[in-house]
This record gives structure tokens, sequence and C-alpha cells, in this order.
């Protein structure tokens, strides 16, 4: 940056900013003043005045006005108006911001504003309009390299905007969405616009979704930064200059989220305060999941249900890929391969399967067809700057595309899904939602949208046109499935979209870097508020071989969204395909994903109410420690599960790292110190697992499906602890929205024990009543041998108690205890 970039800080006095300074440039566009400022990058001056209301604090300098709005004790929100003049306040990523703040204040020094709350102070720089932020002991977190700066778009009006932070050599970076690229995204430069990207490649950016959210680390610390701009972002992590992290955007406004930690835990809780949560899925939705381009006629489907079931790997969900339809119009079948879609979906549901189907944005230009019809009468199709409508190729040949930014076209697109949930269709799959084109990729940039009233070019509503398809995808199938949870998943998505849908990570390959790739890219949404998410197990395109199948069904175990998918000209792929050797393999892991379900469901349930994410990279267990801010490979699979992937081929082994504390490995039992690195047995068939000491794990007995039966008596699996560990275990109907009327059993489980004695103490809160009287305990690792076991101060057992084949000490307790102790 250069000297002359900077004018001196003018000698005028500070003047208060008046509310009426403040409302009478408030318009609906910030349109410059034209012919005023010569068009090249301009950076905020020194400070010239202030004004406070309430919440919010005004700072200009003298021509730009920067808010500062203080949200919550950890969340305070900047936004700048190049000439003073912002736009309306709204967001598709954060509704009903709600502003919880206790305490906040202004204080002016002789150099600072300082704005701070219980636990941040946002510092701005008087003399040149800097901003830091620092938590409420003065250690600085983030703080401007340069003064904001912008510069007019002429083309298109608006301003390139521009903010450049200071980047620390031991700074580390993470979040960002779906990006194949390391998980530290140090020394990287992104850009954010959905872009479909068929067999993509290590590095590839962009891809499908834009998540402009980024945790930054440094020296054991962590904030966050949502930059909300929906027009194409950059990130820049000391890429271009090692001391420089900068994020900017081709238009709309400077407005970013700091987020303070410490902990990349709270960082991720409060994105989603901000982004919200996925409401709880349907049970049904956390099973496996079978899909491939495409399964017709129904012969095959049934054919495919049928194996299922014989061979008896566990299977909840089957899905239709483009060619059920006829000629690929959305909403509509195509009757040589399909003839009695209700009855067949009907059959399918009676034997425990769901039935997805796909349902793409492109409508057919054909005036015999009733979705374009009505689509064209009610005009609620794309259109181009000149009035021209959108029109470009995709599947069905020549399309016109719904503007799902306008909210009464998003209402008429969830009516469209009345007979496929009347013919009982379970779920529905958003694809090419980028949106995808043929041949121009997607669409031209002059396409108008009506953005929920705010109006926009495609440059503005790009980024968000996937995510408004799906939320109309949601709230249709919401409305017509009564009190039924809808079940979505969507390739395009842009930050919020996780209160819609689920989504997978597109046109993945067939290759052991891609499964590597895999394992990051689901870590990497995980911390991006989206957790709801799932990699084709197998890769879409190109030939795994059996093992590479295999090992991707056992990390596809532990991704929440679990689904096989392959592209129409690949050999068929299922848990069978390979001979029995792997399928026996294959079955043995997707039983494991049933056995975990309660598991995985509790998982969810926290992700919901609470914004944990599902996954958690190693570094968000162990922040401190610097050798994780590299390790990309185990993490934890809710808050008790830590998981290693086998990623080579050929391996029978791996090195690992466990984090500190004691660990189980789930299937020896064998016990083992953490804090370091190992080297442990992964044959083909057994996956590292291992469970914290402490944890006390639900298990499933394995189910075909998930309705399958009712549980009897359901099984936890306590590992003994000789220190004090909480566990939580959620459950419910499993499908309904009874949840939001509390109609939930909450329970928390606190282990400890010596080396005399254990003790479990349950608490339950909810009102919810399972059918199951009792738990089926089994205790793992007790280093004395036990003689008695008292619940509520009773003997329940005593003498000689019951081991069951693998060592465990085994007995029944009513479900309702709150007190239960093992004695040696
Ligand atoms: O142009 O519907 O990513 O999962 O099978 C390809 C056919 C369109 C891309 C999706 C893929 C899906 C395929 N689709």
């Amino acid at each position: 940056m250069q000297e002359k970039d900077f004018k001196e800080p003018e000698d005028e006095p500070i003047k208060e900013l008046t509310a009426e300074d403040l409302e009478s440039g408030i318009q609906h566009v910030n349109n410059p003043i034209v012919g005023l400022v010569p068009i090249e990058k301009q950076y905020l001056k020194a400070i010239t005045g202030v004004h406070q209301n309430n919440n919010r604090f005004y700072f200009t300098d003298g021509s730009a006005i920067v808010e500062v709005f203080v949200v919550t004790d950890e969340i305070i929100r900047i936004k700048m108006a190049p000439q003073g003049v912002f736009l309306d306040e709204f967001s598709y990523a954060v509704q009903d911001l709600q502003s919880k703040v206790s305490v906040f204040s202004l204080r002016e020094d002789e150099d600072q504003y300082i704005v701070s709350t219980n636990t941040v102070k946002c510092i701005l720089y008087k003399q040149d309009f800097r901003i830091a932020f620092s938590d409420n002991s003065d250690v600085i977190t983030n703080e401007d390299f340069q003064p904001m700066h912008y510069e007019e778009n002429v083309q298109f009006g608006g301003y390139y905007i521009y903010s450049t932070k200071k980047c620390a050599d031991t700074e580390g970076f993470y979040g960002l969405g779906d990006k194949p690229t390391d998980f530290n995204l140090r020394g990287k430069r992104l850009e954010n616009w959905n872009t479909d990207t068929y067999s993509f490649a290590r590095h590839q950016d962009p891809l499908y979704r834009s998540i402009p959210f980024y945790i930054s680390l440094n020296q054991g610390q962590a904030h966050g930064v949502f930059f909300d701009n929906t027009y194409k972002t950059f990130f820049d992590f000391g890429q271009e200059d090692a001391e420089k992290t900068s994020f900017w955007a081709e238009g709309g406004e400077l407005q970013y989220y700091y987020i303070h930690g410490p902990h990349m835990m709270d960082v991720v809780k409060r994105y989603h305060f901000l982004t919200g949560t996925h409401q709880l899925p349907p049970l049904w939705a956390l099973g496996y999941h079978q899909c491939r381009w495409s399964y017709y006629p129904e012969s095959k489907l049934k054919d495919l249900a049928r194996n299922f079931r014989e061979r008896k790997i566990p299977c909840d969900a089957l899905y239709l890929d483009i060619d059920y339809m006829d000629g690929y119009r959305c909403f509509t079948w195509n009757k040589k391969y399909f003839p009695n879609p209700k009855k067949m979906i009907k059959e399918l549901s009676d034997d425990g399967f769901k039935t997805v189907v796909i349902i793409d944005p492109g409508i057919k230009v054909d005036d015999n067809y009733w979705v374009f019809k009505e689509g064209k009468e009610k005009r609620y199709f794309c259109r181009r700057s000149d009035d021209y409508f959108m029109e470009g190729h995709v599947w069905p040949g020549r399309c016109q595309f719904p503007d799902f930014t306008n909210p009464e076209v998003r209402q008429w697109w969830g009516t469209l899904f009345k007979e496929l949930v009347d013919f009982g269709v379970a779920g529905v799959w958003n694809d090419m939602n980028e949106p995808a084109v043929f041949g121009s990729g997607t669409f031209p940039l002059d396409v108008r949208h009506q953005y929920d009233g705010h109006r926009g070019s495609h440059r503005k509503a790009h980024n968000v046109y996937g995510m408004q398809m799906v939320r109309a995808t949601y709230d249709g199938l919401k409305s017509y499935q009564k009190n039924k949870r809808p079940f979505t998943i969507t390739r395009a998505g842009y930050s919020g979209v996780q209160r819609y849908s689920s989504v997978w990570t597109g046109d993945n390959v067939a290759t052991w870097e891609h499964l590597k790739l895999a394992n990051v890219q689901i870590q990497r949404l995980s911390i991006s508020g989206i957790s709801f998410a799932g990699t084709d197990i197998g890769g879409f395109s190109g030939e795994p071989s059996a093992e590479l199948f295999s090992r991707w069904i056992q990390l596809g175990v532990f991704a929440p969204f679990m689904r096989a998918h392959s592209a129409g000209d690949t050999a068929e792929r299922e848990p069978w395909s390979f001979g029995p050797e792997y399928e026996a393999i294959n079955k043995k892991f997707i039983e494991l994903r049933y056995k975990l379900l309660p598991y995985i469901y509790s998982a969810f349930w926290e992700n919901h109410k609470y914004g944990f994410p599902i996954v958690r990279p190693l570094i968000m267990v162990e922040q401190n420690k610097i050798s994780n801010q590299y390790r990309e490979d185990e993490f934890l699979f809710g808050d008790k599960v830590l998981v290693c992937p086998v990623l080579e081929e050929g391996a029978t082994s791996r090195r690992l790292y466990l984090p500190e504390g004691t660990w189980y490995n789930y299937w020896t039992h064998e016990v083992l110190a953490g804090g370091k690195e190992f080297m442990v047995d992964a044959p083909l068939d057994a996956l590292p697992i291992f469970v914290k000491a402490g944890s006390v794990i639900p298990e499933y007995p394995v189910m075909q499906h998930t309705q399958e039966f009712e549980i009897e008596e359901l099984m936890f699996k306590v590992y003994y602890s000789d220190y004090e560990v909480n566990s939580f275990y959620y459950e419910d109907h499993g499908d309904t929205f009874a949840y939001e009327q509390d109609i939930y059993l909450e329970k928390k489980f606190v282990v400890n024990g010596d080396a005399q004695q254990m003790t479990i103490l349950q608490d339950i809160a909810g009102l919810y009543t399972p059918r199951y009287e009792n738990y089926d305990m089994k205790i793992i690792g007790l280093p004395f041998k036990p003689s008695k076991i008292i619940v509520d101060n009773k003997v329940l057992q005593q003498g000689d108690l019951v081991y069951d084949e693998l060592n465990r000490l085994r007995f029944t307790v009513n479900k309702n205890f709150k007190s239960l102790q093992v004695l040696g």
C-alpha cells in the first residue's frame, strides 16, 4: 500500500452525526454520487463523526459511514456504506437476527473509539479508521491491516468492496464450506461462486456451494468472520502477502460479523446462532441410502429392494434419478418405466424403503406441459435485463427457470409437490441448482431476480438461487406431509442452507485421492454450519476397486448423510457388487451404522438444538496443540467417538493421533492413553474407531430399516473411567415435529469411577414416553472384580455377576434409574 492512498486526517473538530444525517441517506439502492469521486480504490479516511443509536454505533469519515452493531456479547457486525447510504436490512443467511446483548458501551480515547461488551472490544482507530477486535483482557484477535476500501463499479453500479486484515505467521484458517483442498486454508486464495463441477479435481475452486465464513485460529485463540455477501466473494489467507488476510466481493455491502471464540466450538455455535440449524431429520434419513443414475424401470428398483432384504443388508431409502420423468419434465412420470408409481412406492414402503426423487430447476419450454404453462402464465420464470426470458439447455432440452428468490414463486413451487407427496414420495433431491446450464455453465449475469423485493441481477442472486430452490422444496413438502419431517438434499447452497436441507458434495471421482477429499470436505462443511452432509460413496464417476468401495462405505458410516451413488456409465455398484468377501465387509459396516443410530440421532439433536457440529475435526477437539493444525484425517464423530479412516490403498495398519485422555478401541476394548500417536491395525474389515473413557453409548440391534421393529430394551455400552464424564442421549417419535412441543427425552449420564467402584447418574428431561421399560447395560473396562450392583440405594444384583462373551458386565436396569453403582 502506498502512502498517497491516505489523506491526512482533516483538522476538523469531531462532530456528532445526527439521526437525521443517517436517515436522510437511507434509500433503496446506494447509487454513488456520479462525477464527484474519481474511479479508484478509496480507503476510509480519518474518523470525523460518531453517533449512537442503542446498540448500533455509526462512524463517518465525512463521506462513508460505518455501522458497528453489537449483536450479542460475542458477536459484532460491521457494515460499511461508501457514500453513507446503507442498503435495506435483508439477508437470506441470517433471518430474524436476534440481538441479545446485556451490557455495551462506547468510550472515546485520544486515538480511538472503543465499543465494548462484557467479552469483546471493537476498537476503531481515529487516524485511519482501521478496526480491531480484542478480548476483554486486551489481546487483539483480529485487526485491519488497511482500512476498509471500495471502488466504484461503473458497469453495474455499486462498489467492489474490500477488507484487509493482519495475518499472523502462527495463524491457521478453517471453514468456507466444500473446498476440496487442504483442511487448513492458510496460504490459499479461494472464491465463492456456485459451480457445477463434474469430476472436480483436488484444489479445484469454486465448487457447488458458497459459505463465506471462516474460523481463524492463532496461538490457541479462535475467532470467526462471516462475510454475509451473496455476490462472488474472495478470500485470501496470506497467499498474496503472508502478512494479510483479505476478503472482498464484486458488489453488495461490506458487511461482516466478527464472531468471538476463544474456542472453535464456540465460534461454530455462534455462527449457527446467526444462520440457523437443520430441523431434526426423520430417523430414516440417517439410515443407509442407495442411489444411482438411474434405477429404472420399476422391475430394476424392485430387484434392488429384494436384494437388500434377501442379503440382509440394511437400507432405508432408494433414489430415482432423472430417468423416472417423462422427457426430464419435472413433476411428471415416465409411464413406460413406472406405470403405477403410487402402487410401487407403497410396495417399497411396505418393505421399509422410502423413495426419494430428483427435481431440477430447469422447466422444459413446452406449451403442453402444465408446469411450464403455469409458470409462464404467472410470470414466474427468470428474465434477462431486456425482458427476454432466461433460456438455457439442460436435461429436458430448452428450459426456463423459476425465480426462486421471489416468495410467490417459492410458494407456487411448493404446491407442485402435492402429487409426489400423495404418491408417497418421502424425500426430494434438488440437483443442478447452482444453477447449472449446459455450455455456458450458468445464467448470464444480467438475468434479473426479485430477491424478496430487494431486486438484483444474477450477480447478486446466483449464490442463493439453489438455497432458495431447496427452501421452496422443503416448505412445500412440509405443508403436504402434515406433521412429518421433510427430507431434502441439495447440491448448491449458501450460508443458512442447512435450515432447509442436507447436502452432498457433488460429482466426485472413484479414486483414493477423492476418498481423502471426501473426508476433508465433510469435516469442513461440518464446521461451516452444514453438518448434514455426505459424499457419493464409491465416487460418482469412474470405477472404484472393491477395496476402495469398502473403505468408502467405512468412511460413509461416519458421515452424517450416508448414500452410495454412481454415474450411469459406470458398472453397477451396490454393497454386493464386488463379491462375497467384500459384501460381508460392507454389510458389517452398514450394520454398524444402524447400531449407532441412537448415538447419531442424539448428535443431530445437539446440532439442531445447540449448534454443535456433528463431525468435529481434531483441531477443534484440541486447538491448543500446534501439531493438530495440519492433521486432517482423524475426527470426532459426535462428542465421543474418534474415527480415523483408512485412506491408502492396500493399508492394513495406520498411524493416528489420539487426543489427551483415555480411549477404548471400539473393537478390542484395549485402553490407550491419548496425547500421542499410535500405530494401529486396520485390516480391511476393521476401521480404527475409539471411544472416550466414561462414555455411555446407546446402540440399537441391527435392523433392516429404521421402522422394522420397536426397541424392547435399549442397550447402553458404558466405558469405565476414573474421571468424571458426561454423556447425552436423545429420543423421540422419530419423524414428527412433536419435539417442538417438548415431546422428547433428553438424558444426561454422568460416569465416574475409582479402583473399587463405578457410578452412573442419570438425569431425564422432556415429555416423551418410549415403549421399552429397561436398559440392557454392558459395562466395559472395569479395573476391579464387581460383586454388587446398587440402583437407587437398593441392591439390584450381587454375588456372581454375569459377563457376556466379550467380557462385559451385563445386567438389566429400569430405564428411570437415577443412580447406579457397581461395587468391587
Ligand atoms: O448433469 O441427474 O451431481 O448426482 O446423478 C448431471 C443426473 C446431472 C448431477 C448430479 C448427479 C446426478 C446427475 N446430475
